[in-house]
């Protein structure tokens, strides 16, 4: 119906089929995922929230089967509401929640909910530094919350080990008095000490929101430290990295769900209903309904055993990828990984940017992402380093055994990055292991 669309749409189910995934942030859906995405909720509008009021059972066959009074402002709300529901229990008892706001339409959004339902203009937030991992929604002057609230920033301690620099974070929590502490990060390859951060905060009254986005899907798969179990209140994360879900965000909380409808006095135990507010009507509009449905369709597949051996794979993965690119000569920043990402210093290792890496990555069927490094003395379109990760790779059931190859074909890239007719064989070699490994929603066969 749309040649020119349709065309395009081919040719990038293509492209990914030719090659792999190496942007640590990007997964494969399932067809399901996939399918509820394209599903005629599109067509829904449905500003509010469904209710629970009544359902004392958290099963999901008792979740869709009922049909309760809507807190909707259209009508025609029973399947939406039913939609939402579930997905709203099966991230609960994911990420072992209270409560779950699943309407942010991103990361971005699921942040800017969080501050806009807990602080005042001016408010303080310690976050980690954009320049040693975070994120720009945690503080950078480029965008907008950065423009209404008080950021400052911790950083890490060491280069070298990747260590969190805990006493001026807590030098600097028991100073400025932040109204929130946050932890995550974009390109960070260790893990937190939540348990520290947590005594801080409480030092200090802190709201303890951790964002989650990366490594999201290792937390649910056990592999990785739930923020949760170390007293934060808050957990914010995307629904489409490790977790494996559609592009959308998603705010996890404790405390007691109440209903948005009336305004809750600020207090910890009302974070939830603060949360409600904030998402509708205070940052967004209408919820996007299939995306709503494709995340509970992810969230139902991550709460399948197999989700944990993915999830403890995608790890076993990047660190057998990162000892062999060290073999060959790549300095990785904090000398390894203990999640699913690695950060590589290709200026120091080869004398050559970020971006020429990238470029030279790219052409072989490979995408990753030019990155800085802490205190990167180049600029962001130049970064000195590069960053690249193991979960979409995982997910077309890559594992140890072919993560060698991975290495050399990085290295071999890099070598040959002036030599168009070396990178057209290496890209064939690439090419012909991708298409042993299909994507989760192929329609065409492996070619084994
Ligand atoms: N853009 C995401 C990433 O690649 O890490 C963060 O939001």
């Amino acid at each position: 119906m749309d040649k020119e669309i349709a065309g395009l749409i081919a040719d990038e189910q293509e492209r990914q089929r030719h090659g792999f995934e190496l942007i640590p942030s990007e997964n494969y859906v399932s067809q399901g995922v996939l399918e509820a995405m394209g599903s005629v909720f599109t067509n829904k509008y449905s500003e509010g929230y469904p209710s629970f009021e009544g359902l004392t059972e958290w099963d999901d066959e008792r979740i869709a089967d009922e049909i309760l009074p809507d807190r909707r402002y259209y009508g025609g709300q029973e399947n939406t509401d039913r939609v939402e529901r579930l997905a709203i229990a099966r991230a609960c008892r994911l990420f072992k929640a209270d409560h779950a706001n699943v309407q942010p339409h991103s990361g971005a959004q699921a942040n800017n909910a969080v501050y806009n339902a807990w602080l005042e203009p001016g408010d303080t937030v310690l976050g980690m530094s954009l320049a040693h991992g975070g994120h720009l929604t945690h503080g950078s002057p480029v965008t907008q919350s950065a423009r209404i609230y008080n950021f400052i920033n911790y950083g890490i301690k060491d280069v070298a080990t990747g260590e969190i620099d805990y006493d001026e974070l807590e030098k600097m929590a028991l100073e400025h008095k932040p109204k929130i502490i946050l932890v995550g990060y974009s390109a960070y390859p260790r893990e937190f000490d939540y348990a520290r951060v947590a005594e801080i905060g409480k030092k200090v009254g802190a709201l303890l929101m951790a964002d989650m986005a990366h490594v999201a899907g290792l937390i649910v798969g056990g592999v990785h430290k739930n923020p949760f179990d170390y007293g934060f209140h808050v957990v914010t994360t995307t629904t489409h990295k490790t977790l494996r879900g559609p592009r959308g965000g998603l705010i996890l909380s404790r405390g007691v769900v109440g209903n948005p409808l009336k305004k809750p006095e600020k207090t910890l135990e009302n974070i939830p209903t603060l949360i409600d507010r904030s998402v509708f009507p205070g940052t967004q509009g209408g919820p996007l309904m299939h995306i709503i449905a494709a995340k509970a369709v992810a969230f139902g597949e991550a709460l399948k055993p197999d989700f944990q051996k993915y999830a403890a794979q995608i790890v076993k993965n990047a660190a057998v990828l990162a000892d062999e690119m060290q073999k060959l000569g790549f300095k990785l920043v904090t000398g390894g990984t203990s999640n699913h990402l690695i950060l590589a210093d290709v200026q120091s290792s080869f004398g050559i940017d970020g971006k020429v890496a990238e470029n030279a990555i790219d052409k072989i069927g490979l995408s990753l992402n030019k990155n800085a490094i802490p205190n990167d003395p180049l600029p962001p379109f130049t970064p000195s380093g590069i960053r690249l990760g193991t979960p979409a790779m995982t997910t077309r059931g890559l594992t140890e055994k072919e993560m060698p190859q991975i290495a050399k074909w990085l290295k071999a890239a890099i070598d040959f990055r002036d030599d168009e007719a070396k990178l057209a064989e290496l890209k064939k070699e690439v090419e012909k292991m991708a298409l042993k490994y299909p994507l989760p929603s192929d329609p065409k066969k492996a070619e084994k």
